[in-house]
């Protein structure tokens, strides 16, 4: 099955400051940390309105409806996860799906050539992922998280450089507890950019700490 219509090198690009986001994740008004977050280089936002206390139904679409709109004002993908519906109704650019959720295969016939991400935690699933055709996968958690409850174990960034030593050449971020003084290891490990929930949502200064892990991966990435 074919991926999107988006090519590899404009996905790696988009992968480097992937900020994931949902209602329950933010301090403050959830369109005040995107909006911060573009304003500091956020590449693409994924909305992830999950976890105790998350909307639901029509408030859950008029969020993301709100943060989708200042996305198109940045020129920045709005992907939202595991929500198929969700996506085709607002005209989303993509949907990330886990491994426990709707499977991959299924999803892309169902969103066409819009971008499809997959989280991937061995290298079997990466070359699943792939055959799904997804256009990046998703690699973690990298450390220990506090945003994902029924995160899988940690996995260091010993699974990213095993996937490239075993010849996966899909772009791939990582996730989980990344940081800007981490970012760098991840980059060099072989991903194309991080996503992370906390290090930008709870962040006393959201666009400087956007702007610092874009810098950390740019540089690390040697660009
Ligand atoms: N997925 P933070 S870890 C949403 O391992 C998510 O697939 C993960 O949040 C995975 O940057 C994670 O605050 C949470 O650690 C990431």
């Amino acid at each position: 099955m074919s991926g999107s219509s988006i090519s590899p090198e404009q996905m790696r690009r988009y992968l480097r400051m992937y900020l994931v986001i949902g209602s329950v994740n933010c301090r403050e008004k959830p369109l005040r940390v995107v909006e911060e977050a573009l304003s500091g280089g956020a590449t693409m936002i994924q909305f992830r309105e999950k976890g105790p206390g998350a909307l639901t139904g029509e408030a859950k679409l008029a969020l993301a409806l709100e943060l989708q709109a200042a996305c198109r004002r940045a020129g920045v993908p709005f992907i939202v996860n595991d929500d198929v519906e969700l996506a085709a109704r607002i005209g989303a650019d993509g949907l990330h799906v886990g491994q426990d959720d709707e499977s991959a295969g299924a999803v892309r016939a169902r969103i066409g050539n819009r971008i499809l991400g997959v989280s991937a935690h061995t290298v079997k699933e990466a070359r699943t992922a792939l055959v799904h055709g997804a256009d990046y996968i998703g690699v973690g958690p990298v450390y220990p998280t506090i945003s994902k409850d029924d995160a899988r174990p940690v996995q260091g960034t010993g699974m990213i450089q095993d996937m490239r030593a075993q010849g996966i050449q899909l772009p791939i971020v990582g996730i989980g507890g990344i940081n800007a003084e981490r970012a760098a290891e991840v980059v060099r490990a072989g991903a194309d950019g991080v996503a992370v929930i906390s290090a930008v949502t709870q962040a006393a200064n959201v666009r400087e700490a956007a702007r610092n892990l874009l810098e950390q991966v740019a540089r690390a990435a040697g660009r």
